[in-house]
């Protein structure tokens, strides 16, 4: 008896065990009105957290093509509310395609205080205030890497992307990667850990699972943004098509160098359900050692008169064990 109690006790311990959160563990929810998948729809026949405009269009179940594969058209596609997380990841599936040799000008991810103010940054205004992402397909002036480039810039309001020299007075970092007319799917995922770093990563036809393109250290974000994808076409053109959007707030409480991910569903609720349950857990624990131990006290200290006693009541119901 005593000893199915300890194993009992054990096994009780060991799955409350599990429910603690441990501190270094990375944790992620995911941010639903954020993110955007076919149909694309998800009230009636519309959007209720995203719009596009100028060249855009969307084929349910296939694309949000920003530009056709058509000379100078600018569109755009932005979410309706802000990223308000700390610390998030975005990650999204785009297509850049059209089998003409003069193939350009790109489109661009944003993370900014503004929304939908059309201007000669990939069809953004030059000047925003945050993050730009550029996925840029046609090079306006000539340079010693190679192109397509994908390249980071963080505005102030007062720096300007310059699409002459494709940006290179405000480009922070960048790097050369073949995302055109690609077999396998060609997404994006980009990590921002406030007060630390942002990180771009990329897949191709050669690289099916992510590589680094490049890390930011410390980039100064403002504490919220606008998500958006803009693109632009010239003399040069592609269709440039966005397939999906899948953002993430990451609880900075558990951002860590090499933390286990785990995935969440709630929000704030989960923040607070991890807290009470490793209080709980704590308690619940305490109280089980403490009946534990007064068991072990209360068998060993028990009057031989009540063991004859419980043996013999033993013996009447015919349990031995
Ligand atoms: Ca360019």
């Amino acid at each position: 008896m005593f000893s199915k109690t300890i194993s009992s006790f054990a096994l009780v311990i060991s799955l409350l065990a599990k429910s603690v959160v441990s501190d270094d563990s990375v944790m992620y929810y995911d941010i639903k009105n954020l993110s955007l998948k076919p149909p694309y729809i998800n009230q009636g026949l519309r959007n209720v957290d995203w719009s596009f405009g100028n060249s855009t269009i969307m084929e349910i179940n296939n694309y949000i093509r920003l530009t056709p594969n058509l000379p100078s058209k600018q569109g755009w596609l932005w979410s309706k509310v802000p990223l308000i997380s700390s610390s998030w990841e975005i990650e999204f599936e785009y297509k850049i395609h059209g089998k003409n040799n003069n193939n350009g000008d790109g489109f661009a991810f944003f993370y900014s205080k503004e929304r939908a103010v059309e201007g000669d940054a990939f069809g953004n205004i030059q000047n925003f205030k945050g993050m730009g992402i550029f996925f840029d397909t046609f090079a306006n002036s000539k340079h010693g890497y190679a192109f397509p480039r994908i390249s980071g810039m963080v505005g102030d309001g007062q720096l300007t992307y310059n699409r002459d020299n494709d940006g290179e007075d405000s480009v922070i970092d960048a790097c050369s990667m073949k995302i055109r007319d690609q077999n396998h799917s060609t997404k994006a995922k980009i990590v921002y850990i406030k007060d630390k770093y942002l990180e771009v990563s990329l897949t191709n036809d050669e690289n099916t699972e992510y590589v680094n393109c490049f890390t930011i250290n410390n980039p100064q974000l403002p504490n919220s943004g606008y998500i958006g994808f803009t693109a632009s076409t010239g003399e040069a053109s592609d269709n440039h098509d966005i397939i999906s959007v899948t953002t993430k707030g990451i609880l900075e409480k558990f951002v860590g160098k090499t933390g286990q991910r785990k995935m969440i569903k709630n929000t704030k609720p989960a923040l607070e359900v991890s807290k009470k349950d490793t209080k709980f857990s704590i308690f619940v624990i305490g109280l089980l050692l403490t009946i534990c131990g007064f068991v072990i006290y209360t068998l060993k200290n028990v009057n031989p008169n009540h063991k004859k006693y419980f043996q013999s009541k033993s013996r009447t119901h015919g349990h031995f064990n």
